[in-house]
């Protein structure tokens, strides 16, 4: 509205209409279609010693059974109540101990799990277990059955990545239990990479083709995402913004790895600096080795091995390595590209 002296009878009108659920787009408008993004979310960085520590006290206090999936959510700390890390993701910790199960269901969710720690739990997708490793990728797709177990001597800690908050503004969930603690096995474990995993896939129609085509892959192990990052250092000068980056991709498509989930990793060689980059996907951040500094907006934070740090929309990140310093990270741009409002910019 422009600043002309409103007439003396429109707070009266307002009032007449607000029963009827009636408002004036003239009051609000600035504020709805915003010339940049303002996101309602804030920069924030959880340590992982000091959440690890609370997660480890509820795993003596309640079971992965019980619980159904133990985890402790990481909420941005200007969303309170939402269970949101971003206004369109969801991030949390999950514990699983020695001898523990997950129970398996599916839900229109799609979910990544990042492993933080242990080795030799499992997730299984439709009846195939991933054995996890540290800092590997394993994605549940939506409607994937999936249950977890912990067959390993230690506890298992990984980061879940979902788009619960997309699907609720979507009021689109669904979510159902298979009668059991476990999908009866389908394959053996490392079947899919076998079958898919070298850029071939079972010829359509046979019985080998057992995946969903459109979404073939689940596993991504550290050991070949870590090579493939090796590969380009050794050979690539890093991107100013963004270091030497990766994109984890979904070989049916070559596209992001699920509908509304994209993730990346990236190395920043020790002592570089990126220039600060903008961009419309709210993206949660893992450091996997090394230290250094995040600029976000303004605030400062360190970073340590296993860190997590959330950067909202249109935030300006700069990153500094003191170390050699690797992170893995998801967003929804896998979503903003689809409904073409993806945007970045760099300084
Ligand atoms: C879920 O299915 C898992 O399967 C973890 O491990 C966290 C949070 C909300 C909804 C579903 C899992 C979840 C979730």
């Amino acid at each position: 509205m422009n600043h002309i002296a409103p007439a003396p009878g429109l707070q009266a009108l307002y009032a007449e209409m607000a029963p009827r659920h009636l408002f004036p787009l003239w009051e609000v408008l600035s504020a709805l279609v915003t010339p940049t993004p303002h996101s309602a979310a804030r920069p924030a960085r959880w340590r992982y010693a000091e959440a690890r520590d609370f997660l480890l006290r509820a795993g003596g206090l309640i079971s992965a059974e019980q619980a159904e999936r133990r985890v402790l959510i990481l909420e941005n700390p200007a969303l309170p109540g939402t269970s949101c890390i971003t206004p369109s993701l969801y991030a949390g910790l999950q514990l699983i101990l020695p001898g523990e199960v997950a129970p398996c269901h599916r839900h229109a969710q799609s979910a990544l799990r990042f492993v933080m720690e242990g080795d030799g739990a499992h997730t299984a997708v439709d009846g195939e277990k991933a054995l996890m490793r540290p800092f590997d990728l394993v994605l549940t797709p939506n409607w994937q059955w999936h249950d977890h177990g912990n067959g390993s001597g230690a506890p298992m800690i990984w980061l879940d990545g979902l788009d619960i908050p997309t699907v609720r503004f979507f009021e689109a969930s669904f979510a159902e239990r298979l009668d059991g603690p476990a999908h009866p096995e389908t394959a053996p474990p490392g079947d899919t990479a076998r079958r898919y995993g070298r850029n071939l896939r079972p010829f359509p129609g046979t019985a080998g083709a057992r995946r969903p085509a459109a979404q073939p892959l689940f596993h991504y192990p550290h050991a070949e995402w870590d090579a493939a990052l090796d590969a380009i250092a050794g050979t690539d000068a890093p991107d100013p913004h963004l270091g030497h980056a990766l994109e984890f991709t979904n070989p049916a498509d070559g596209g992001p790895v699920m509908p509304t989930i994209s993730a990346h990793v990236r190395r920043l060689p020790a002592g570089f600096t990126t220039r600060p980059r903008r961009s419309t996907d709210g993206t949660v951040l893992v450091v996997v080795s090394g230290a250094g500094t995040a600029r976000v907006g303004g605030e400062e934070m360190a970073l340590e091995e296993r860190d997590l740090l959330v950067v909202p929309s249109w935030h300006a990140l700069e990153i500094e390595a003191r170390t050699e310093l690797t992170l893995f990270a998801y967003s929804d741009r896998a979503a903003q590209e689809k409904l073409g409002l993806f945007r970045e910019a760099r300084e």
